[in-house]
C-alpha cells in the first residue's frame, strides 16, 4: 500500500465517523478550539481573591514540591506549590550547558553504562551518549502505599530508557535502556510493599529481536511490558502482550500492574489503530510472573527472561475498555483502578477485589469493571483526593470533572443517582492531572494541577511557538477553582506533589560520593588528593590536570599541554558553605561543568587548538567571581 492510498483510507474513515467524539478527536487540535469551555476570565475582585489562595509571600516556602516531567525537553523540573516557581531543573535525558551534563565525565559515565551493546556501538560513531529525550512521567519511589523520598524514576520514550534521580542530590544517578522494547511510554512504580519493581510500557510494537530480519510485517511486532529492579536498575523480567501498552499503574496490595491498550488492532496508520471500538486494559498477575521467572517459563532475549503473556495466558488479563483507553490511576483507597477512555466519553472503574476471580477464569473480564461513568469528552486521565472522589481531564471539553467514585458504583448498578460533583473550565486542552500526593494512600485533597497542552490566548504572545499552561486548583472546598495559571517550556505531560516533610535532599555533597568514584580511583592510582593537590600529570600524550577551588580562586593560576594532548580536567570544590557552587568553563573548547560545594566534576577534551585559553568560573561565586580564573597554554606541535 502506497502513502497516497493510506491517507486516502484515512480521511474516509474520519468521514464515515462523523459526527461521533472520534471525528471530534481525529479532527485535530485545530478543530479543538470551537469545543474548549468557555476562556471567559472572572471578574477582576473574584480573579484576585481567588489568586491570593496560591499566594506564597516572598521568602516564605512552599508546602510541597511538584516534580514536573518536561517531556521532549529531556530534564526534570522541581517546582515549589502552591507558588508553582520553578525552583530546578535537572538534566537527565537532555544536554545541559550549564551543568555539562552529557559532557562531563560523570554524567557521560551515567548515560552509556546503561545502554544495550548494539547502542553503545552505534553511539560510539555518533558522539558516545544520546543527547535528546522525550521525559514523560515522573514517580518517587514508595514504601508501604507512600513516597518514601529516596528516588524519582521517568522514562523516556525518544530512547527507551528509564532513568533514576537521587532525592538527596537531585542529580540522575542511573539510566537503563530497556531491550525488546520500542520507545518507553507509561511508567509507575510499585507501592507495596516497596519499590520494589518500576513497571515500564513499550508502546510501539517491533519485531523482537528488532535486527533486520523482519521489516514491514507488523503481524509479527510486539509490545513489551517491563518490570525493573529499582534499586540495582537491572531488568528484572518483560512480559509479551497483543496490542500496544499505553499508561500503567500498580495496585495498593503488590499483586497486579495495569496497562491500557490503544492500538488492539496492531495496526501500523491512524485508520487501522482508531478502528475497533474497543480496545483493553491488560492485567498482570505479578505472583504468576515471578512464579513463571523461578519455573523457567521463559525466552531469554538480550540477556532478559520473556514471558508471553499474550492472550490465554495464564500472567495476563485483558479487560475489554472502549475506545482507546488513555490513563490508567489506582485510587488511594486501594481498591479502585480508573481506565481513562479517551475516544470513549466514559471511564471505567476496575474492581482489584474481582481480580482474584478474574485470574482463576470465574468471572468473566468484563466483570471486573464496577463503574463506568460518562464524564464528557476526551477523558485522559484521573487524579484522586483521599476523600472518595476522583478528578479526571477532560481534552476535548478543555474542562476537569469531580466524581465520586461510589456514586458511580451505584449508577452502574442501576441507582438513579449523578456522580458528577463538578466541572470547570481549564485552559485548554488537558492531559494529566496530578492532586497533591494523589496517587499515594496519604492523598490531603488540597491542591489538583491541570497540565494543558494549549495556552493561546492565556499570555502575551512569544511567537508561534506558545508555552504550554499549567493550572492549580484548589480542590479543598465543594466547588473546584482555578487559582493559578502558570506557563511551561515543551512539553511537560505529567507532574507528581509531594508535602516536603518527605524530601530531604543535602545542601552540600560528600567527598566520597559515588557519582565521581572514577576520578577518585584514578587520583588515588595518581597519588594525588583531589581536594588539596594540583598536579599536572603526563601519561603519553594523556594529561590528566587536578585542581580544586575555593571562592574565588583555583588552586591552579596556569597549566601548559601540548597541540593534541588529551586533557582530562578534575576540579574539586573545596568549599563547604551552602549554595556555593563554582563551574568550570574552558573557554572556545566547548566545555562547561558545574562543581557543587565538596564535589569533584572532570571533562576529558582534545587540546588541539594552539594559544592562550582561559578557563572561568561560570556560577556567580563571590564579589571577586570575576577573578576566579586561570589559563590553560597549548604549545602548538
Ligand atoms: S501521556 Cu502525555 S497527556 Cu505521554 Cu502520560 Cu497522557
Ligand atoms: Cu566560583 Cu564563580
Amino acid at each position: 500500500m502506497t502513502d497516497d492510498t493510506s491517507e486516502k483510507k484515512g480521511i474516509t474513515r474520519r468521514e464515515l465517523l462523523g459526527g461521533s467524539v472520534k471525528a471530534a478527536a481525529l479532527a485535530g487540535a485545530g478543530g479543538l478550539a470551537g469545543l474548549a469551555g468557555g476562556s471567559l476570565l472572572a471578574p477582576k475582585a473574584a480573579r484576585a481573591a481567588a489568586t491570593s489562595k496560591a499566594h506564597v509571600a516572598p521568602g516564605d516556602l512552599d508546602e510541597y514540591y511538584g516534580f514536573w516531567s518536561s517531556g521532549q525537553s529531556g530534564e526534570l523540573r522541581i517546582l515549589g506549590l502552591p507558588s508553582m516557581r520553578e525552583l530546578m531543573r535537572v538534566p537527565v535525558f537532555n544536554r545541559c550547558s550549564a551543568s555539562g551534563w552529557g559532557q562531563t565525565n560523570e554524567s557521560r559515565k551515567i548515560l552509556r553504562d546503561g545502554l544495550t551493546p548494539e547502542t553503545r556501538e552505534y553511539l560510539d560513531k555518533h558522539g558516545g551518549v544520546w543527547l535528546n529525550g522525550d521525559l514523560h512521567h515522573p514517580h518517587m519511589s514508595f514504601t508501604d502505599g507512600t513516597y518514601d523520598g529516596r528516588y524519582l524514576f521517568m522514562n523516556d520514550k525518544a530512547n527507551t530508557r528509564v532513568a533514576r534521580v537521587r532525592c538527596d542530590v537531585m542529580k540522575c544517578d542511573k539510566i537503563t535502556e530497556i531491550p525488546n522494547a520500542s520507545d518507553i511510554h507509561g511508567l509507575r512504580p510499585q507501592k507495596y510493599p516497596r519499590t520494589g519493581y518500576v513497571f515500564a510500557n513499550g508502546e510501539h510494537r517491533v519485531p523482537i529481536p528488532n535486527d533486520g530480519s523482519v521489516l514491514d510485517d507488523p503481524e509479527k511486532y510486539h509490545a513489551i511490558f517491563t518490570a525493573l529492579d529499582g534499586d540495582s536498575m537491572e531488568v528484572a523480567w518483560q512480559v509479551i502482550v497483543d496490542g500496544n501498552l499505553d499508561n500503567c499503574d500498580a495496585d495498593y496490595q503488590g499483586l497486579y500492574a495495569f496497562s491500557t491498550c490503544y492500538n488492539s488492532e496492531e495496526g501500523v496508520n491512524l485508520a487501522q489503530m482508531t478502528a475497533n471500538e474497543q480496545d483493553w486494559a491488560v492485567v498482570f498477575d505479578i505472583k504468576r510472573i515471578e512464579a513463571g521467572v523461578k519455573a523457567g517459563d521463559f525466552k531469554k532475549i538480550n540477556g532478559v527472561a520473556v514471558l508471553d503473556g499474550r492472550k490465554g495466558s495464564k500472567y495476563t488479563r485483558y479487560i475489554p475498555i472502549s475506545n482507546s483507553p488513555h490513563g490508567c490511576n489506582t485510587a488511594p483507597d486501594g481498591r479502585h483502578v480508573v481506565i481513562n477512555g479517551k475516544l470513549s466519553p466514559t471511564v471505567s472503574v476496575i474492581d482489584v477485589t474481582r481480580l482474584p476471580d478474574l485470574f482463576n477464569d470465574k468471572i468473566k473480564p468484563r466483570d471486573a469493571i464496577v463503574a463506568e461513568p460518562e464524564l464528557g469528552l476526551g477523558p485522559l486521565h484521573t487524579a484522586f483526593d483521599g476523600r472518595g472522589n476522583a478528578y479526571t481531564t477532560l481534552f476535548l471539553d478543555s474542562q476537569v470533572a469531580s466524581w465520586n467514585i461510589q456514586k458511580a458504583i451505584d449508577a452502574y448498578s442501576g441507582k438513579d443517582v449523578d456522580p458528577i460533583i463538578d466541572k470547570v473550565d481549564v485552559q485548554y486542552q488537558p492531559g494529566h492531572n496530578h492532586t497533591s500526593m494523589g496517587e499515594t494512600k496519604e492523598a490531603d485533597g488540597k491542591w489538583l494541577v491541570s497540565l494543558n497542552k494549549f495556552s493561546k490566548d492565556r499570555y502575551i504572545n512569544v511567537g508561534p511557538l506558545k508555552p504550554e499552561n499549567e493550572q492549580l486548583i484548589d480542590i479543598s472546598g465543594k466547588k473546584m477553582e482555578v487559582v493559578h495559571d502558570g506557563p511551561t517550556y515543551a512539553e511537560p505531560h505529567d507532574c507528581i506533589i509531594v508535602r516536603t516533610d518527605i524530601v530531604n535532599p543535602n545542601s552540600v555533597w560528600k567527598k566520597d560520593d559515588p557519582m565521581w568514584a572514577e576520578a577518585t580511583a584514578q587520583a588515588k592510582k595518581d597519588g594525588v588528593n583531589l581536594y588539596s593537590d594540583s598536579k599536572v600529570i603526563r601519561d603519553g600524550n594523556k594529561v590528566r590536570v587536578y585542581m580544586w577551588s575555593v571562592a574565588p580562586s583555583f588552586s591552579m593560576e596556569k597549566f601548559t599541554v601540548k597541540q593534541g594532548d588529551e586533557v582530562t580536567l578534575y576540579v574539586s570544590n573545596n568549599d563547604q558553605v551552602d549554595d556555593l557552587t563554582h563551574g568550570l568553563t574552558m573557554a572556545n573548547y566547548g566545555i562547561a561543568m558545574e562543581v557543587g560545594p565538596q564535589a569533584t566534576s572532570s571533562a576529558t577534551f582534545t587540546a588541539d587548538r594552539p594559544g592562550v585559553h582561559w578557563f572561568y568560573c561560570q556560577w556567580f561565586c563571590h564579589a571577586l567571581h570575576m577573578e576566579m580564573r586561570g589559563r590553560m597554554l597549548v604549545e602548538p606541535a
